[in-house]
């Protein structure tokens, strides 16, 4: 079975993620998402509104989604290809270049980003000031 991983924060669940899992595990058979501990969102300077554990529940709740794995740092990628067998490495296209070193482990594709939505858009526009 081809097996595909991805990675991200998936804070505040919305079309763009769900487009971008969809696409991803379309690749595929089983995809494999590594979700941003609340440590990890601090190193990559984010704040989740959601806590991991919850927004573990809601992505595993997503019918492409066959696995959730804490992602903790930027060096674990390649360990987790060796682990998980991976054959496809994809992250969405503002990622574009970043993860190239992947590829002598596995294939490695940055999918476009769905426009107009992000978890940061939400947060502003939900602002009642
Ligand atoms: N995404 C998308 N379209 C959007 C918003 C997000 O396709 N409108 C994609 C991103 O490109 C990413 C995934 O959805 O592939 C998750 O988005 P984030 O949670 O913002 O991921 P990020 O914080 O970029 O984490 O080690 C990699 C990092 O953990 C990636």
């Amino acid at each position: 079975i081809r097996t595909i991983l991805t990675y991200g924060t998936f804070d505040l669940l919305h079309v763009g993620h769900v487009n971008l899992l969809k696409r991803a595990k379309e690749m595929g058979d089983y995809l494999i998402v590594g979700l941003s501990t609340d440590d990890f969102n601090i190193l990559k300077h984010k704040q989740s509104f959601y806590s991991y554990e919850d927004r573990k529940i809601i992505l595993e709740s997503v019918r492409y989604v066959d696995k959730v794995i804490p992602e903790i740092s930027w060096e674990q990628k390649r360990e987790d290809i060796l682990t998980y067998h991976v054959d496809t490495f994809v992250m969405g296209n503002d990622w574009k270049g970043k993860f190239d070193a992947l590829r002598s482990f596995c294939e490695v594709v940055y999918l476009p980003r769905t426009d107009g939505i992000s978890s940061t858009l939400i947060k502003d526009n939900l602002r009642d000031d």
